[in-house]
């Protein structure tokens, strides 16, 4: 699916997905549809599209195909022997959710025990060519009525571009992510944020660099929100524990599924910790998910959740996922996750398909 626009982060530029769909199909004949939210080459994290199909296929689906699974939550179980991988089989989990809440009637929301009607949006814009570009680019999704604006940053690309933001924009919600792009080496550079009031600061050092993390964060006062770090609720317990973070973005993906996304939501309620659901330009079926998962209680700050007219010219489903002029998403009351399959733009998009039996 080509992109409305390029998305550029500290770890290269995005022109086009390569979205992998899971359709799962019970005894019944009942289905369910997930979304594998990895991108196209394993720099985010390790993980990639041409991977994951590897690990669906030869291993994930093997594991579960003729099985009896009573319920979507025990899919992490079936598939537990695969190490990592969390995107992969997190398509294959959501897919399962789906298709259980699709049986039962019951939007996705409601089943995995959401209860918003409404969820507050923000936007992730990406580095841009110049600053200007970026800055008529926030004025256009402040306009919009989006709730915060996040924006991308990298060495050569952050105090300065900041600042100009804050200048022209003294009053909104700001954010700042650096998807892994600082060492702590850079500690000073990253405190020089804390002028500008940024609600947060988003995964300034390495992937799996806790206790770095828990260091720049005494070293600032804005607060950093981890992302990569986060692949478990165990990985948010030792992140709170030793003071990493004080926010965390939950993406779906990432953390494996919706069963490994309510423990990490429960774990950071408990400890008192506001959680937002993170985004992997997803096409309409990760988003749709992503909705269902914004419901859930402490999900109390705008996620990167947006309107799928920011990414596609047509979505994969129907409706596209719209924005009220308040910056919020309102949530469906269709059973699964709420917005009917646009089966024929899927076919005319498909490179590949394989059907396991
Ligand atoms: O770090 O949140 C991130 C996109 C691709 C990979 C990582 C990230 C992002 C985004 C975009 O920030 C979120 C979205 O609009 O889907
Ligand atoms: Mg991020």
């Amino acid at each position: 699916m080509p992109l409305v626009r390029p998305f550029e982060t500290s770890f290269g530029r995005t022109h086009e997905r390569r979205i992998l769909l899971v359709e799962v199909e019970d005894a019944d004949g009942a289905i369910g549809w997930g979304e594998v939210t990895c991108g196209e080459r394993p720099f985010y994290n390790e993980e990639w599209v041409g991977a994951a199909w590897l690990v669906l296929r030869d291993f994930a689906a093997p594991m579960v195909l003729g099985r009896e699974i009573a319920s979507a939550k025990g899919m992490g179980e079936v598939t537990a022997a695969v190490r990592g991988h969390r995107m992969a089989l997190g398509g294959l989990e959501a897919a399962c959710w789906d298709l259980e809440a699709r049986k039962q009637r019951s939007p996705l929301w409601k089943h995995i025990g959401g209860g918003r009607r409404e969820i507050a949006c923000g936007v992730s814009i990406g580095i841009q060519d110049s600053v200007d570009e970026l800055l008529e680019l926030i004025a256009v999704e402040v306009a919009a009525g989006y709730r915060r604006v996040k924006i991308k940053i990298k060495p050569g690309w952050d105090v300065d571009v900041v600042r100009a933001v804050r200048e022209r924009f003294p009053d909104i919600r700001l954010m700042a992510d650096a998807n892994s792009a600082y060492t702590l080496g850079d500690a000073g550079r990253l405190a020089e944020l804390d002028e500008f009031k940024l609600m947060m600061l988003e995964q300034p050092l390495g992937h799996d660099e806790l206790i770095d993390h828990a260091e720049m964060q005494r070293a600032m006062r804005t607060p950093i929100c981890l992302d990569e770090c986060i692949r478990t609720a165990h990985h948010a317990e030792q992140a709170i524990r030793l003071g990493a973070c004080r926010v965390i973005n939950i993406k779906l993906g990432r953390v494996g599924g919706f069963a490994e996304a309510l423990r990490v939501h429960d774990a950071c309620r408990d400890a008192g910790v506001p959680v937002w659901c993170g985004g992997m330009l997803e096409s309409g079926i990760g988003r749709a998910h992503n909705i269902a998962l914004s419901t859930l209680e402490n999900f109390v700050l705008p996620g990167d959740v947006s309107a799928s007219k920011r990414y596609w010219t047509r979505d994969v489903i129907d409706p596209p996922v719209e924005v009220t002029r308040r910056g919020t998403i309102t949530v469906r009351e269709d059973p699964g996750f709420g917005y009917r399959l646009d089966l024929d733009r899927i076919e005319a998009l498909s490179e590949r398909q394989e059907d396991l039996t």
